[in-house]
């Protein structure tokens, strides 16, 4: 079983590049930011508690997300393997997740880190707000804040990976095929390409 984690600032291209990943390798996407949306949409109890944080730019807790990855790992029992995108966002999700994993008698593979410059993303960020609809696209200031977030609770899982040699940094600010082409380098051999 393959385990792929997505890693990278809000705006980075973790969503998009999920997209081509799975299309080429078969992997089952869980984005926690996708399945956030979609209990928001559904005005869910636990989306209604979701918003409250999102708006802000601010990480929803840990007990929230930890719970919904958790069921989604017992949803796909057959998988070939998981992209996680958006998840780990915290070192105590990232403990979380290795014990799930664990429980299953598997664990991360590897973690690719999409990395981009801060002008970028906020850029990035401010031109998916003007047709997204997103709240938390919206403003400048909720787009800063998203960031700071992910500095103070985010980057830290990066250490947590690296100390036991899975991380890795990928050039993210080339265009989507470029960056699509470097994570591609990285997985072939790692993945294979899916079985028809
Ligand atoms: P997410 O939905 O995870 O997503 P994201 O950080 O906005 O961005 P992503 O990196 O996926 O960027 P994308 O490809 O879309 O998080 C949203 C919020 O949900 C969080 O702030 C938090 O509140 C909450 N949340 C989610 N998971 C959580 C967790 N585990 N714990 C707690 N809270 C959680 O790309 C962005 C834009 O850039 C797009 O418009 C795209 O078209 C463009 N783009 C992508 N690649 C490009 C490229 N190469 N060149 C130019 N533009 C590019």
């Amino acid at each position: 079983m393959v385990n792929l984690i997505l890693f990278g600032p809000p705006g980075s291209g973790k969503g998009t590049q999920s997209a081509n990943i799975i299309q080429k390798y078969g992997l089952i996407h869980l984005s926690t930011g996708d399945l956030l949306r979609s209990e928001i949409g559904d005005k869910t109890p636990l989306g209604q508690e979701a918003k409250k944080f999102m708006d802000q730019g601010l990480l929803v807790p840990d007990e929230v997300v930890i719970g919904m990855i958790s069921s989604k790992l017992d949803a796909n029992p057959d998988a070939r393997g998981f992209i996680f995108d958006g998840f780990p966002r915290t070192t105590a999700q990232a403990e979380a997740l290795d014990k799930l994993l664990a429980l299953k008698k598997t664990s991360i593979s590897t973690v690719l880190s999409l990395e981009v410059p801060e002008d970028a993303l906020i850029k990035r960020l401010l031109n998916r707000g003007l047709t997204s609809g997103r709240s938390d696209d919206a403003s400048e200031d909720v787009v800063k804040a998203r960031i700071v977030e992910y500095h103070n609770k985010t980057a830290p899982v990066a250490d947590h990976y690296a100390k036991f040699g899975k991380f890795k940094k990928v050039k993210g600010d080339g265009t989507e095929e470029e960056v699509f082409e470097l994570l591609s380098k990285e997985l072939d051999e790692l993945v294979g390409e899916k079985v028809q």
